[in-house]
Order: structure tokens, then C-alpha cells, then sequence
């Protein structure tokens, strides 16, 4: 069963919204990529909200750019989460994208994360930890992904002083 909605405005958003799926997949949640325009196809976001409860979604990871409507239109109609993600735009850098996804009124939450790649791919990390908290084997999973990228971090060497 599908445990992750992935959905983008445009193909032209897969470039970063690729980085979500990629992380969905290295952690071994099923998940499916769509594309749902808020403004081209209204009528399929109204129907791929409506129906994303008893589909058994955990979640709808939805990334947009420019007037970035759709993760809020999505959360508008459904109780499912919401994670929005602001893809770069051409000639506002997604700036835009950020403000459109972010300021929602009050009693319609959608959770935002970073402009690009970063927040695809922790978009797609908070769906693993939301679905970690039932499933223990998924929790060790993430642990171990923290840890290693911890290890790294240490690890890392800086050049000598010139
Ligand atoms: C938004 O408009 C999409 O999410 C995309 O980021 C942007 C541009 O879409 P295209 O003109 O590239 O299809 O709806």
C-alpha cells in the first residue's frame, strides 16, 4: 500500500523533488510521484486530496514553485499532512515559492521546509520519522542514517592554513 504521496506542480519540479523520492526510497517507504497542478488541474488535486485518507496515505509531500498553491489547496482538502516544499523559481530564486507554501491562515496547517534539494530531501525525512514512530525496524533505520551521517561530520578535515 502507497504510504507516501509525492506531488509537484509541473515535471520541471522534479529535478528537486526527485530528492524526496530518492530518500523515500533508500528507507524502503512505498511511495508514489504525481504530477498535480493547482492552477493547470484543480479538479485532480480536489480528487487526489479527497481520496487520500482512505487511500491510507501517512502523508503528502507536494512541492510547487512561483504562486505555490498547491500544498495548501491539498491540506485545504484533506486531513492528511501536508509537507510543502518551495521549489526555486526563475526569477524570484523560490523566494515566492517559500512565501506562497508558509503563510497559511490559521486552522489549515501545512508544514514548510527549505527552498530545493535540502527540503525535498527533509520533507521526505519527517515522512520516515512521522511513520518510525509506529514501526520500530523503521526507527533503528533512521538512527543508524543520523549516526552515520554524524560519523561523517566528525570525520570531516579542513586544509591547512595557507
Ligand atoms: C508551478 O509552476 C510548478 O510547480 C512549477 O514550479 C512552476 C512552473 O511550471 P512550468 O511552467 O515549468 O510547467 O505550478
Amino acid at each position: 500500500m502507497i504510504q507516501v504521496g509525492v506531488v509537484m506542480g509541473s515535471n520541471s519540479d522534479w529535478d528537486v523533488m526527485q530528492h524526496a523520492a530518492k530518500q523515500l526510497q533508500a528507507f524502503g517507504i512505498e511511495f508514489e510521484c504525481r504530477v498535480v497542478s493547482a492552477h493547470r488541474t484543480p479538479d485532480l488535486l480536489f480528487s487526489y486530496a479527497e481520496t487520500a485518507a482512505e487511500r491510507g496515505l501517512t502523508c503528502i509531500i507536494a512541492g510547487a514553485g512561483g504562486a505555490a498553491h498547491l500544498p495548501g489547496m491539498l491540506a485545504a482538502k484533506t486531513i492528511v499532512p501536508v509537507l510543502g516544499v518551495p521549489v526555486p523559481s526563475k526569477y524570484l530564486r523560490g523566494e515566492d515559492s517559500l512565501l506562497s507554501i508558509v503563510q497559511m491562515p490559521k486552522g489549515i496547517p501545512v508544514a514548510t521546509f527549505a527552498i530545493g534539494e535540502a527540503g525535498a530531501a527533509n520533507a521526505a525525512l519527517f515522512a520516515i520519522s512521522m511513520i518510525a514512530n509506529q514501526n520500530p525496524e523503521l526507527a533503528a533505520k533512521l538512527n543508524a542514517f543520523r549516526e552515520t551521517q554524524k560519523q561523517t561530520v566528525l570525520a570531516m578535515e579542513l586544509p591547512a592554513v595557507e
